[in-house]
């Protein structure tokens, strides 16, 4: 078998890789070990930056985001029992953010590529790299009980966290930092608690209060990473909801939980994220605490450069940007890193801070709720900053 651009992975980065390959007249082959089913049910993201919004949008796949999404112009911000609102729309003069489901866009983006005759091989299995340094490398898997090799002239890594491809970048430098609190999250059959997200600091942990649709919604509390969601009856994580989230004259709605789970937190990036003619994009090359939202839209962010390397090499026979494409996407990642980390270190209950470094981290809400330069700073970060095309003209590229 043999293509263009081999793709590993059928995530947010692998399918709009493909998409917008397939725009330039590229061809490309996904392999996906999951089934078509399992990739569409996965819940995750829920949040899309303006350039993740616009990008579906001027390919051709926002459609339905539109109409089924919830456009959002502000977040609030709690703490001490007291919401502040952060008006994004005003302080980026009109940038927001679109609640739409992660696993909506796959759906969307696998119909597409289907619709237009792309190949993505569902539920494959032992998927190996070969000659990522030569010129022709190889994907070996097995499908259907049979073995398979694709060759390709550039591979794509976007198989996640948990991976291949990224294992096969030598000497690459891995930036790590764990948190000492994990997420639980519930999907739950409630009315919208709320028009727009709470990000909740308490003395019992923090809190976020997000939706997903008129019936359903999404919310998260901090619990020990550690902890096993089988000590979390129903009536225990409503009853912390509350405790974290309620104000005077502000109840939050409750009923059925349909589904709960326990996330670790962690930063990760991997640098470079390329060698020879494999690069890595998205969860591949680099995770965030979901505290900022950025996961997704960092994933986006990172197939556009690499499109658009690859577009150049095969328009043009040039890899000037493809050379690039590490420097050019961790410029935009680090930033996403500080930001979700400081989201992250602002916001959550760190049980082991003295009474000072308590005092400092309100003191620190106190400023970013009471500043326009910091919620301007907070607001422009939150809704997305932009691709790093800046630093692909300064390199002449
Ligand atoms: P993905 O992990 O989505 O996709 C990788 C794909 O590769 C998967 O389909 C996997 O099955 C496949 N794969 C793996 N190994 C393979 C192999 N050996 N062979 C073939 N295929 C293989 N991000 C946001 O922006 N906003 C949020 O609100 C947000 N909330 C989150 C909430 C939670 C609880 C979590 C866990 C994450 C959240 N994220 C959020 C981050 C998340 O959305 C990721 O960043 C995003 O899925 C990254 O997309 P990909 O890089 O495509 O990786
Ligand atoms: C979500 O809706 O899943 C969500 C929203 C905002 C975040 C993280 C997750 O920061």
């Amino acid at each position: 078998m043999k293509t263009q651009v081999g793709i590993i992975g059928a995530g947010p980065a692998g399918l709009m890789l493909s998409h917008l390959l397939h725009l330039e007249g590229i061809e490309s082959v996904i392999l996906e070990n999951r089934s078509r089913e399992e990739i569409e049910g996965t819940i995750r993201a829920g949040v899309l930056e303006q350039g993740t919004v616009d990008l579906l949008n001027a390919t051709g796949v926002g459609e339905r985001m539109m109409r089924e999404g919830h456009i959002h112009h502000g977040i609030e911000l709690q703490y001490n029992g007291i919401r502040h609102r952060v008006n994004m729309y005003e302080l980026t003069e009109g940038k927001s953010v679109m609640v739409y489901p992660q696993h909506e866009v796959i759906k969307d983006l696998v119909a597409e590529r289907l619709g237009a005759g792309g190949k993505i091989y569902f539920s494959v299995s032992d998927v190996s790299l070969h000659d990522i340094e030569t010129d022709s490398p190889k994907i070996r898997f097995k499908h259907d009980g049979g073995e398979e090799e694709l060759v390709c002239d550039f591979i794509a890594g976007c198989d996640g966290f948990h991976g291949p491809s990224r294992k096969m970048i030598p000497n690459r430098t891995e930036n790590q930092k764990i948190y000492p609190f994990g997420w639980l999250g519930i999907l739950a059959k409630t009315p919208i608690a709320n028009p727009e997200l709470i990000y909740s600091n308490h003395e019992r942990g923090f809190a976020l209060i997000s939706q997903r649709t008129p019936e359903i919604q999404r919310h998260y509390i901090q619990v020990d990473p550690n902890d096993d969601i089988a000590n979390w009856s129903d009536d225990r994580i409503w009853t912390e909801l509350k405790e974290r989230v309620e104000t005077d004259g502000w109840t939050l709605p409750d009923g059925p939980i349909i589904q709960k789970n326990i996330v670790s937190m962690r930063s990760f990036v991997c640098e470079p994220m390329q060698h020879g003619r494999l690069f890595i994009a998205g969860d591949a090359a680099h995770i965030v605490p979901p505290t900022g939202a950025k996961g997704l839209n960092l994933a986006m962010s990172d197939v556009q450069v690499l499109s658009k390397g690859i577009e150049m090499f095969f328009k043009s026979g040039s890899d000037d940007l493809l050379e690039s494409y590490s420097e050019i996407a961790l410029r935009r990642i680090w930033k996403a890193q500080r930001f979700s980390w400081w989201m992250t270190t602002m916001l959550h209950r760190d049980f082991s801070h003295t009474s000072f470094e308590r005092g400092i981290q309100i003191s620190e809400l106190d400023y970013v709720t009471s500043s326009r330069a910091a919620l301007t700073s907070l607001s422009e970060n939150y809704v997305g900053l932009p691709l790093e095309w800046e630093r692909a003209k300064a390199l002449q590229v």
